[in-house]
């Protein structure tokens, strides 16, 4: 069954539509699998349940119990390795529960439904639950000292004032261990519809203590007057669109080249396998491509590891907001559904992922991982001999495997980009709309606005966007032709040369393999990085590998000592290695939710762990400072970055030679 889509143009204007074919939702869906047939399959809706009836019947559960999260617990890397289609594979789950003020990690065998761990861990905050948020957001508005302070400014009635739980940052003061905290800031909404960010009730937060649901206090810095535009409105840009452009799409009219079953993608020479993780969003596993019938291990795992999103602004209210947007909050618990011909191409195949709520029970996410592909306009090589006249060039496809996870105000989108040579890339874009502060200043003239715009920019009158960072780090578990693998750094060392008649220097490239894991400088200038196989070479003899290819990118330049940047110490350096461990997958470790101490990647390396000729795992942060722009507002145009992986000396030769040329294509239809 087609379905007939039409983008119609404000009545007001020139009430136009254009109208494409293409497939229905419900065919272009797929539901998550009732059954795991592949051992890195996320947890089935039977299996979250089982997980809890297994709980019930181990008597751990009471009516206030609550789940962070229940999750695939992986089987040994080596077990999945060697595992194919048809044989057996164990099941086990990995659960984060909230009991009696307490945390318990849970570990479950699903085949024998028996619980085979149920362990406290002390002094440490699980992430944030989504009934938390929620409680958390009525919790102010019931609060004597708020009232007062909301009375001060002139509101009395609370319908159209929203509030916003945000995680309280590193919390050292001793009074509070063991206290679940949240910082509640609020917004007015009144006129606003998509962009509620326009109104905040600025210098005024109270912080809760969500496990005991009181508020444990409230600042008052002072009232100013809110910011009299209502955003929502400005979107249509005083009530005018430009004219509508004739389509311009990405169409698969002879049907997808995609495959998706099993949890495995399978394009062109690419198989992965692809699932949903409530805590860190897609996770793709054994990247494998298939050289002319045998298959390659590239990536054994590669995943977001933790968002980093430091604010620059001194006030009592703003100095904490530093989150870490999948250690606090969770990238796949906050996956949203994506918009066929918007958000992907209305062609896209989109899956929904199975999320165990907060009480245990399996709830479906309709369509939060889209799969397409997508023509580049660029040819993958060429080549015009002026010499004879001929003339050979291929044309570029792309895979591309999307989420965008929304956190608050924050859209991102992320997206794994195959294509036909090898290479992949790991893009990341920022959307949604820029965190917003009330100051008095209405233009930069007003005699407030140059204390007003110290931290931020003017994004409309009486409304600042704060600056900011962002520090996306992934984790890359490489497994280049096998799991024994170096890190190579390929040294660009400047020569003078003495015999030449007219030139004087030259550069060469010594490569130096990296020995020890810990954080590596990438001196873009002066080395280029690879993972090496200490197993296999190519033809002519290379080690095979891939190389990390970097782009413009940002490191933390925050004090070493500030408790913020003690727990992303991660975003210290661009790039890190380890010696592989199953246990180590979160950069700012496993709770990061109030740890004022450096933990994760930074403590683990401390161990200094050999990484050569071993399995080891890189990890890549992307990072970018953000000054807001008038453009950000009311909604942000995306912003890109990302890094790749190209294959260097892995393949004989260029293994986008057997490309049909696109005029072959065309008169083979
Ligand atoms: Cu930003």
């Amino acid at each position: 069954m087609n379905r007939k889509i039409q983008w119609c143009v404000a009545a007001a204007t020139l009430g136009a539509c254009i109208s494409v074919v293409s497939p229905s939702w419900a065919e272009l869906r797929q539901d998550a699998p009732a059954t795991a047939k592949h051992p890195m399959d996320a947890l089935t809706a039977d299996e979250i349940r089982s997980a809890k009836e297994i709980l019930q019947k181990a008597n751990k559960l009471d009516d206030n119990t609550r789940f962070v999260s229940m999750s695939l617990d992986e089987n040994l890397k080596s077990e999945v390795r060697a595992w194919k289609p048809g044989q057996p594979f164990a099941r086990r789950a990995f659960g984060v529960v909230l009991k009696g003020g307490k945390l318990y990690e849970v570990r479950i065998d699903l085949a024998s439904s028996s619980l085979t761990s149920w362990k406290e861990i002390a002094n440490r905050q699980a992430a944030l639950t989504v009934e938390e948020m929620m409680h958390a957001s009525d919790l102010p508005k019931k609060d004597p000292r708020w009232q007062a302070a909301m009375a001060k400014r002139g509101i009395t009635s609370y319908d159209k004032v929203d509030c916003f739980p945000l995680a309280a940052g590193p919390v050292n003061d001793p009074a509070m261990a063991g206290r679940r905290l949240l910082n509640v800031p609020c917004v007015d909404t009144t006129g606003a519809t998509n962009n509620l960010w326009g109104k905040p009730i600025e210098g005024l937060l109270a912080t809760v203590d969500i496990a005991a649901g009181t508020v444990l206090s409230v600042t008052d810095l002072g009232a100013l007057p809110t910011p009299t535009e209502v955003p929502s409105e400005a979107y249509d840009d005083s009530g005018k669109y430009r004219s509508v452009p004739k389509p311009v799409d990405i169409a698969t009219p002879q049907g997808s080249n995609v495959t998706v079953g099993g949890g495995e993608v399978r394009w062109d020479n690419w198989s992965f396998h692809l699932r949903m993780d409530p805590r860190l969003g897609a996770i793709l596993s054994l990247i494998r491509y298939d050289d002319h019938g045998a298959w390659r291990d590239i990536v054994y795992q590669l995943s977001p590891s933790e968002m980093y999103v430091p604010y620059m602004n001194p006030d009592q209210t703003w100095s904490f907001r530093a989150y870490m947007d999948i250690g606090e909050y969770g990238f796949g618990a906050l996956a949203s559904q994506l918009h066929p011909g918007a958000d992907c191409p209305a062609t896209a195949t989109y899956l929904d992922m199975t999320i165990a709520d907060n009480k245990g029970d399996p709830v479906a996410q309709r369509g939060v991982v889209c799969v397409f592909e997508r023509p580049t306009g660029n040819p993958l090589w060429r080549h015009e001999e002026l010499a004879n006249g001929t003339i050979e060039v291929r044309p570029n496809v792309e895979l591309v495997v999307r989420t965008a996870p929304v956190v608050g105000n924050y859209d991102y989108i992320i997206d794994y980009v195959f294509d036909r040579a090898g290479g992949i890339n790991v893009r990341l874009g920022a959307y949604g709309i820029d965190a917003t502060k009330g100051v008095a200043a209405t233009k930069l003239s007003d005699p407030s606005a140059a204390l007003d715009t110290m931290y931020g920019s003017l994004v409309s009158s009486r409304l600042l966007a704060v600056n900011h960072d962002h520090y996306m780090s992934f984790r890359l578990d490489m497994d280049v032709d096998g799991t024994e693998n170096r890190l190579v750094e390929d040294r660009f060392k400047v020569e003078r040369i003495q015999n030449a008649k007219t030139r004087k220097s030259l550069w060469r490239a010594q490569n130096e393999t990296v020995p020890i894991e810990g954080p590596v400088d990438i001196p873009l200038n002066a080395a280029q990085f690879r993972v090496e196989s200490s197993t296999r070479t190519n033809k002519l003899g290379y080690p095979t590998s891939y190389q990390l290819m970097p782009e413009h990118t940002a490191t933390s330049i925050l004090s070493k000592d500030d408790a913020i940047q003690k727990r992303a110490a991660f975003t210290d350096y661009t790039l890190w290695a380890s010696a592989y461990s199953p246990d180590e997958k979160y950069s700012s470790g496993t709770y990061p939710n109030q740890n004022a101490q450096v933990e994760g990647l930074p403590a683990w390396v401390a161990a200094k762990r050999s990484i050569k000729d071993r399995d080891l795992v890189v990890w890549y942060t992307i990072g970018f400072r953000h000054i807001p722009r008038t453009e950000d507002w009311p909604a942000m145009p995306g912003l890109w970055h990302g890094f790749g992986l190209r294959p260097f000396n892995f393949f004989d030769r260029n293994p986008g030679l057997d490309v049909p040329p696109a005029d072959v294509r065309a008169s083979s239809k």
